[in-house]
């Protein structure tokens, strides 16, 4: 793979999407570079600005350009299908077997982040950090929501043995989850009521390559953005209201 001219990744500082793909560049070791973008209107820097939508229409990260295919690719899942598909060869990412049983268990699986978890868990931070006035009510259907997703991703640990997804095998699917699983401890919900999803998480962030992915995005914003390298985790409200922002993740 050395000889790969390295692959562009458009990221945020914390944005959760974005570092499955830097997750899955380290397993593949694809080289890349990572772009950071901020979540405002800016032309050159924002993620609705006029530069990023040549990239990605719907204006949000991740997107990835890749010079050895000329390929653009954005939403995160169709991404790591691109990438599973042009750089896999060795099934590092796929599905557990050939079957069309294993296919369908992990794009399930995986969908189920994509459509339910990933924007359930996203509104639980507009509605807890964000949102004016401030609204409980909505707050509090969200969060339940999450819990009850939690509790449907801790039964299949269960099934599976615990260690991944998908029984036997790291999949996409466990990439899918780790960089939501993060961000529930950073909107505060607790994993004490799911032990197979609590250990699950512990041993996905001791993988080096999500250290390394993580650490990747935190370089480059460090170099990118250094206000929100120092920021951390913590959102910027105050950047927030000024740019208008009406969605984080
Ligand atoms: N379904 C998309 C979601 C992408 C997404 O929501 N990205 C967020 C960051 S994790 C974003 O760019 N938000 C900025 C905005 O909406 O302005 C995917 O999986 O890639």
């Amino acid at each position: 793979m050395t000889s790969l001219k390295p692959l562009l990744l458009h990221a945020h500082p914390t944005a959760p999407n974005p570092v499955k793909v830097a997750i899955a560049l380290e397993i593949l070791q694809i080289p890349y570079i990572v772009k950071i973008w901020e979540f405002n209107d800016g032309d050159r820097k924002g993620v609705k600005g006029s530069d990023f939508i040549k990239i990605n229409p719907n204006g949000r990260v991740p997107a990835l350009e890749d010079p050895n295919t000329n390929v653009t690719s954005w939403e995160s899942g169709a991404i790591l299908n691109y990438l599973k598909r042009q750089y896999d060869s060795k099934n590092l990412l796929g599905a557990v077997d050939s079957s069309e049983q294993a296919k369908a268990d992990l794009e399930a699986w995986e969908y189920l982040l994509v459509t339910t978890l990933g924007p359930f868990t996203g509104q639980v931070v507009w509605f807890k950090y964000y949102h004016q006035p401030k609204n409980d009510d909505a707050a509090a259907r969200y969060i339940k929501q999450v819990y009850r997703v939690y509790g449907v991703v801790e039964a299949q640990l269960k099934r599976s043995g615990g260690d991944t997804i998908l029984p036997g095998k790291f999949t996409t699917a466990d990439i899918h989850y780790i960089p939501w699983m993060r961000s529930s401890a950073y909107i505060g919900l607790s994993l004490a009521d799911y032990p197979l999803l609590e250990r699950w998480t512990k041993t996905m962030f001791d993988k080096p390559e999500v250290k390394r992915a993580l650490q990747r995005i935190h370089d480059a914003t460090a170099e990118q953005e250094p206000e929100a390298a120092e920021r951390g985790l913590k959102p910027d409200l105050n950047l927030m209201r000024q740019t208008g922002a009406q969605e984080v993740y």
